[in-house]
């Protein structure tokens, strides 16, 4: 061992060190609200910053290209097991290293270049890989989209079932990253069995529900599932796939060595620890609280004369149309980020303003609700979100709400080994 690498991060790198402490101070002093985050135990976060990470596992278990994998089989293995355990799917591949990669592999398991697939329209709630043009998964295959209804802003299945006739796509892909109701599974498999079409369910967002039991599960329906592991499922940044026993060599090869080589076995080893926190009861708790802090949130918006799409959710997040107010969503996500509160701007169905200025924002409740925060918060969170976009020119306003934000986020410990400071922080 060189002196240098003996260094702690302060030591050996200055920059590196000031950027992560101010990131850690952010995430205590603010409100995460952006729905597809969420905060990792200290387990998982010891697993993910593991010398796993020194590892090349090229390979699967019991068959890797690389001598020294007795512990990385072990990890992968974990995984394995616990996600067949959590979902109930036939096969599990543990490597995916993100929902795209995820993705990318089970097209690539069961699609050739350009054949035509249906997927959820990005601007009514879908996913960049689920066809969008400017994705691999629109230049490589040949996109078709449903959409959602003008009149309830739910999934259309009666178009999504005419296009498909019409189409006949290959694939049908389900799932969204904007969407607050909960799916009809049994009917996109009704569609793609009457079509001849593979199933392909990406649950990235509700994951964490359905491992929670507080949402409905695409697994039995789908030939192949995928996911994320970082969003309400509370893992390391990461994905993971699930599909029946036919599919397991083809989806397998599609992983390694079709779309990635070595798997990133610290991350392999962090989603081992998350899925089995999961497994606990304290998790079923925990998916349920989302779901019920999510229900709050939206009330109280709703009381404070927000439209909700859909008129409301089922799930971890809404979709709020801050645009029936004047207010684009660009400017709302500026004015509660100076007030503490982070969220992002999003398109709203049949939105007419463009995708950097759209009418919506997307709030979600998973990462709070890791906080430990209730109903009560939720409600307070909507009075100080209402304030903010109704002053959100005024600078003033907006700090005084952030002093009130950090007061209640401190209320609120995350990381033991980090508490922030009292007085707000500022970066
Ligand atoms: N970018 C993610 C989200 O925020 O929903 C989806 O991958």
């Amino acid at each position: 061992m060189t002196d240098r690498m003996s260094l702690t991060l302060a030591q050996a790198d200055p920059l590196v060190a000031a950027a992560l402490e101010q990131e850690t101070l952010r995430q205590h002093e603010g409100l995460e609200m952006i729905a597809s985050e969420n905060f990792v135990s200290e387990a998982v976060l010891e697993a993910a910053g593991s010398v796993f990470t020194n590892k090349y596992a090229e390979g699967y278990p019991g068959r890797r290209y690389y001598g020294g994998c007795e512990f990385a089989d072990i990890v992968e293995n974990l995984v394995r097991d616990r996600a067949r355990q959590l979902f109930g799917g036939e096969h599990i591949n543990a490597q995916p290293h993100s929902g795209s990669q995820a993705n990318a592999s089970a097209y690539a398991a069961v699609l050739q270049p350009g054949d035509t697939i249906l997927g959820l329209d990005l601007a009514h709630g879908g996913h960049l890989t689920h066809g969008h043009r400017l994705s691999f998964s629109g230049k490589l295959y040949r996109p078709t989209f449903y959409h959602v209804r003008r009149d309830t802003e739910q999934i259309d299945y009666d178009e999504l079932e005419a296009v498909a006739e019409k189409e006949k796509p290959k694939a049908i892909i389900g799932g969204a990253s904007a969407y607050p109701r909960l799916w009809d599974f049994a009917r996109m498999r009704q569609v793609a069995d009457k079509v001849g079409a593979i199933y392909i369910f990406d649950m990235a967002h509700i994951a964490g529900l359905v491992a929670g039991g507080v949402h409905p599960s695409p697994v039995p329906h789908a030939h192949i599932t995928t996911t994320t592991t970082h969003k309400t499922l509370r893992g390391p940044r990461a994905g993971l796939i699930i599909c029946t026993q036919d599919l397991a060599q083809a989806v397998d090869k599609a992983v390694f060595p079709g779309q990635q080589g070595g798997p990133l076995v610290h991350v392999v080893a962090a989603k081992a620890v998350a899925l089995g926190e999961a497994l606990r009861p304290e998790f079923r708790a925990y998916a349920t609280q989302i779901v019920a802090n999510c229900k709050a949130l939206a009330e109280a918006m709703s009381e404070a004369g927000f439209r909700l799409v859909s008129g409301g959710t089922d799930n971890h997040l809404i979709l709020v149309d801050v645009f029936q107010k004047g207010i684009l969503g660009s400017e709302a996500e500026l004015a509660l980020g100076k007030a503490g509160v982070t969220v992002n701007k999003n398109s709203i169905p049949w939105d007419t303003n463009p995708p950097l200025k759209p009418s919506g924002i997307r709030v979600g409740t998973p990462a709070l609700t890791t906080r430990g925060m209730k109903e009560p918060e939720m409600r307070q969170i909507a009075v100080w979100i209402a304030k903010a976009l109704e002053m959100r020119n005024d600078d003033a306003v907006l700090e005084r709400i952030r002093g009130e934000v950090a007061e209640l986020a401190n209320q609120f410990p995350l990381y033991a080994w980090r508490r922030p400071p009292v007085a707000v922080h500022a970066y």
